[in-house]
């Protein structure tokens, strides 16, 4: 799937703000960016976009989670479907997918117009393998706790580095 039409998916008019003049973006594999439209006349309407990429959860949040994902899906090639961590789009999951993550950690989109803060979660530093494989599935939980104590954490972002490194 190009970047492109990844991102045409996640573009809708958000029909509960006043006069329609936000819309939001997520495309999957990044978290949600709200953004003003300026008016140009003749019902053209344009927004500047930076999109944040590193949710491959697509919980709107770059956390524990995605590097979950990405770890267990590292030197694979990209996924047509289900959850992806080719953050850059070039069809590996490689060292430079792991940049998304390593810039944007613990991060979190925009929240839906309308949503109280309180509401939406918040970014997290670890997670058990169990709880990890209900949420993603057991295929990359295994691979992802590199020191096989049952958690997902801070130290195996750090092993992960230093194996990359040596690579
Ligand atoms: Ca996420
Ligand atoms: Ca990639």
């Amino acid at each position: 799937m190009s970047e492109v039409s990844k991102l045409d998916q996640g573009v809708n008019e958000d029909s509960s703000s006043p006069k329609a003049r936000v819309i939001k973006i997520s495309s999957s594999l990044s978290v949600r960016q709200l953004a003003d439209l300026t008016d140009g006349g003749d019902k053209q309407f344009t927004a500047t976009l930076t999109l944040t990429g590193g949710d491959a959860t697509d919980d709107n949040l770059i956390d524990i989670l995605d590097f979950g994902v990405f770890a267990g899906q590292y030197g694979q090639p990209s996924h047509a479907t289900g959850r992806d961590a080719d953050f850059s789009c070039n069809d590996t999951i490689w060292t430079e997918d792991f940049t998304f993550i390593q810039l944007n950690f613990l991060s979190s989109g925009d929240s839906q117009p309308g949503q109280a803060l309180a509401e939406a979660s918040l970014p997290r530093t670890s997670v058990s393998v169990r709880e990890f494989s209900r949420i993603v599935g057991r295929a990359y939980a295994g691979r992802a706790d590199i020191n096989r104590d049952g958690v997902i954490s801070l130290q195996d972002v750090r092993l992960f580095m230093l194996k990359m490194r040596r690579r």
